[in-house]
């Protein structure tokens, strides 16, 4: 898709993207939600207002749409891409393996029938390749990189290929931490904020851990409700809260990028 953007400055920015796995609904919800709410309370909410005249905000609503058309109409559990290859009657990578950021070393498969397929080779997805190039094409101005998945009601940030501590470790914590906060204060939900590799498992070929590397200095994956009742079929009743308590978290991160 091509696309003209005529403006008078070059604002800082953020990138938000939602459904890199196809089953996680949620995620998919938030990013509507988040537009929406984003539309509705401009020129009402003065954090609002003040972040959209100062920065832009790249959403991309459905990252992985294949994926996601595939779960509404055969398949509820799945998670990676459609892409087909000679080979394998397999189908699909995983986009969240997929990204050049310590490619298939850890906790991922090189076996196309895995869910964790980190693909032929770094980028090999379409999906993937396309926001590569826009993040690396934007790479000047984006201050931030948010990626929404479910489950397990964390907040992450580099690394997942390794147990290095990011060079700006203290400062994600600081914030991841504060968004956490702010996310709670509405209805007492509980995040744990840390590096992906020891808060939830170690893995490559993240979006996360690539962007920072590229040099995306905010750089956070959130895992949304819940811790596993229901998983990855979250009720509709959930849908709402959850949303309005994520904005929270989000919000708190974007005035933090805002301000630095
Ligand atoms: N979790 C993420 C996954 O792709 C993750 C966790 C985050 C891995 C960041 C690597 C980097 O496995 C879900 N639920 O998808
Ligand atoms: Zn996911």
């Amino acid at each position: 898709t091509h696309l003209m953007k005529l403006s008078d400055s070059t604002k800082p920015a953020i990138f938000m993207d939602c459904g890199i796995h196809a089953r996680e609904w949620i995620s998919t919800a938030f990013c509507q939600w988040f537009v929406k709410e984003a539309l509705s309370t401009y020129g009402s909410d003065s954090q609002m207002t003040s972040l959209l005249d100062q920065m832009d905000v790249f959403v991309l609503p459905v990252f992985n749409i294949d994926g996601y058309d595939f779960t509404h109409k055969s398949n509820r559990m799945w998670r990676k891409t459609r892409s087909k290859r000679s080979g394998s009657s397999c189908y699909g990578a995983d986009p969240n393996r997929n990204f050049n950021a310590g490619w298939c070393t850890v906790g991922a498969s090189s076996n196309p029938c895995s869910d964790t397929f980190c693909g032929h080779q770094p980028e090999s997805e379409i999906e993937v390749k396309n926001v590569a190039d826009f993040i690396r094409r934007n790479k000047s101005i984006l201050k931030a990189y948010i990626t929404i998945h479910s489950y397990s009601q964390l907040l992450l940030f580099p690394y997942s290929y390794s147990f290095s501590l990011a060079a700006d470790h203290s400062e994600l914590l600081k914030v991841a931490d504060g968004a956490s906060a702010a996310l709670r204060s509405l209805y007492g939900t509980r995040y744990t904020s840390g590096p992906g590799a020891a808060t939830i498992y170690p893995a490559a070929g993240g979006s996360d851990d690539w962007a920072y590397d590229l040099g995306v200095k905010y750089s956070y994956t959130f895992e949304l409700r819940d811790t596993g009742r229901y998983g990855f079929l979250l009720p509709e009743s959930q849908i709402e809260p959850t949303c309005e308590e994520t904005m929270l978290a989000v919000k708190y991160i974007a005035a933090h990028v805002q301000k630095n």
